[in-house]
């Protein structure tokens, strides 16, 4: 699998950084092959982060995703899964790296800016939950 669903969740879209994401993901050999903008209802956050529905913050993350627009994304290139997350940083902005989308933009755990997915079973998932075939387009 040589692609991953990136979402710039509602905090990054209110931060007006939906360009600053795309040009760091254009400018590091990655390309968008889909995207569209539009605002999760709360039981579909919940279906979309499902494997972190015993985890503490699982109320409060999925009010969060619904609270307003997300800018969903399909990215293709080699290595596109960890390339991402190394873009993106650490989940809590306090430990990402310089240089980072999350330490660069984020200032809350929950409020990271940014999803990608983790693993390839993860991306297939993901990118499925938000795309049908014909709307991803080969480059
Ligand atoms: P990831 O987004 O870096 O893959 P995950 O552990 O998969 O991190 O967590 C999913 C999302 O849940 C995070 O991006 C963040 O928004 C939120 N989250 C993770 N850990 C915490 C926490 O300890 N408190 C509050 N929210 C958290
Ligand atoms: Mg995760």
């Amino acid at each position: 699998m040589k692609r991953t669903l990136s979402i710039i969740k509602p905090d990054g879209v209110a931060k007006d950084v939906i360009g600053e994401v795309i040009k760091r993901i254009e400018s590091n050999q990655l390309k968008i092959i889909a995207m569209k903008m539009l605002q999760m209802t709360k039981t579909q956050a919940e279906g979309f982060y499902a494997v972190h529905k015993e985890r503490p913050f699982f109320d409060s993350l999925t009010d969060f995703m619904a609270s307003g627009p997300i800018v969903v994304m399909v990215i293709e290139g080699k290595n596109v899964i960890d390339k991402y997350r190394e873009l993106m940083g650490a989940t809590n902005f306090e430990e990402a790296a310089e240089g980072t989308i999350r330490k660069d933009f984020a200032t809350d755990i929950e409020k990271n800016v940014v999803h990608g997915s983790d693993s390839p079973e993860t991306a297939a998932f993901e990118i499925a939950y938000f795309f049908n075939t014909f709307e991803i387009a080969s480059r």
